[in-house]
């Protein structure tokens, strides 16, 4: 672990509670990640300082707001690699990026016949949107299957996606599995046979070094919460020819270049996409979580989370009445678990009394849920204020539960 690392606990103030008289153990950053005081100091700064509407008025407040605005954006399209920061679109999260695609590019653009390709471990944001294109538009919706391990069938992938196929939407890592998917693989069959790659990147972008060119993505859609920025900001990236060609979903203030009674034309990408007043602290927030990532460097946080799920993986696999979903390794910060005979909101219970945050439930991923054929599962995640002390409170915790339920 690199020294920035092995420090940066202490930038995260919540991290210092107690929960139930016993310290906070949080694992459940894969649901919200927390939060350092470089960006709560980020938000402060800009309401006490500099608050005002953006690309409106020219008075001091508002060409300073403006300038720290753009600036955010400066810093994301640094972040992810993008060719220039206009390619970047502020959206409210990863869920309002993926719809905008859904409705903005793939219902302009798909007929009758035409197929789009997913998987069955896809958050509900990156299925349900599909679903509703392939309703209004008579294009059929088609899975890439998953291996017994729950990683990408890359073989079948091969047979799926096809000559009819118009987009081929995937997350980068799975919310429940921990599965690392070859996007850039996918990517290129996509691209073999003139579809787009739609990239969900809600788990990847907080924990992965993210380069949008190298990784072959069109789209690309991820939320600020979940990397140690605020809640309510997020992120589409979309290479410019995809972006111009797209529509625009909220009609209104700012998003326009003319305005008749009868008639409006828009912006120029992105202020297209941005009717309405932006979430301005929250971009600038964002801003400063990805500077906060950077210092500490993303090649040394993906090392030390996948780390964490692995050796995670491992310790639960060896606990008696404990199921362990997804691959072994290579797997990304979190590991999905089940203790037989014990509902997981139980098992999430017990953990709070521990001072152990977890998530149970079906993580939005009903139809996985399905392929596991369980109703629901506990999941531990980790990130980068995590260390190997808390996988001994997470197995102290199962023992608990054990104990508890199965004395
Ligand atoms: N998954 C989880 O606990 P939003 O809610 O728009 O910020 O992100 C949606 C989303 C999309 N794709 C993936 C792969 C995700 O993991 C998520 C959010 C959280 O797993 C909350 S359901």
């Amino acid at each position: 672990m690199t020294a920035a690392l092995m420090t940066c606990k202490k930038d995260f103030p919540i991290l210092q509670r107690q929960v139930h008289g016993k310290p906070l153990v949080y694992l459940d950053s894969a649901a919200t990640s927390q939060k350092p005081v470089q960006v709560l100091e980020a938000l402060r700064q800009y309401y006490e300082h500099s608050n005002a509407n953006v690309h409106r008025s020219v008075h001091t407040l508002a060409e300073e707001a403006t300038a720290l605005y753009e600036g955010a954006r400066q810093k994301v399209a640094r972040f992810i690699g993008a060719s220039q920061p206009e390619e970047v679109v502020f959206t409210r999260g990863t869920t309002e990026a993926l719809n905008f695609v859904a409705r903005g590019w793939a219902e302009k653009h798909l007929k009758a016949g035409d197929e789009v390709v997913t998987s069955p471990m896809e958050h509900h944001s990156n299925l349900i949107p599909w679903q509703v294109v392939c309703r209004r538009t008579g294009a059929r919706l088609r899975f890439i299957e998953l291996n017994p391990d729950g990683t990408l069938n890359l073989e079948q992938a091969g047979e799926v996606i096809g000559p009819r196929t118009r987009l081929v939407a995937l997350s980068a890592l799975s919310n429940v599995l921990g599965t690392i998917n070859p996007i850039a693989e996918v990517a290129r069959m996509a691209h073999a046979v003139g579809a787009v790659m739609v990239v969900d990147g809600a788990q990847s972008v907080p924990h992965q070094l993210t380069r949008v060119m190298e990784m072959g993505a069109d789209f690309l859609a991820f939320s600020g919460h979940k990397m140690c920025g605020p809640t309510g900001i997020g992120v589409l990236w979309g290479k410019m020819e995809r972006l111009e060609e797209m529509d625009p979903i909220l009609y209104g203030g700012e998003m326009i270049a003319y305005v008749s009674r009868d008639t409006a034309t828009w912006a120029a990408v992105p202020a297209k996409f941005e009717g309405g007043t932006p979430h301005i602290a929250g971009a600038i927030g964002l801003g400063a979580a990805v500077e906060y990532l950077s210092a500490i460097g993303m090649e040394a946080i993906w090392e030390h989370d996948r780390y964490l799920g692995e050796l995670a993986w491992r310790r639960l696999a060896e606990i008696p009445g404990v199921a362990v979903y997804g691959p072994s390794a290579p797997r990304s910060g979190l590991v999905a678990f089940n203790i037989e005979g014990v509902h997981p909101h139980d098992v999430a219970q017990v953990f709070d009394s521990q001072g152990v945050a977890i998530r149970a439930g079906h993580h939005c991923c009903q139809p996985l849920m399905q392929w596991l054929e369980v109703g629901a599962t506990a999941r531990a995640s980790f990130y980068l204020y995590n260390d190997e002390s808390d996988i001994d409170r997470l197995v102290e915790a199962i023992e608990a539960t054990k104990r508890y339920f199965q004395p």
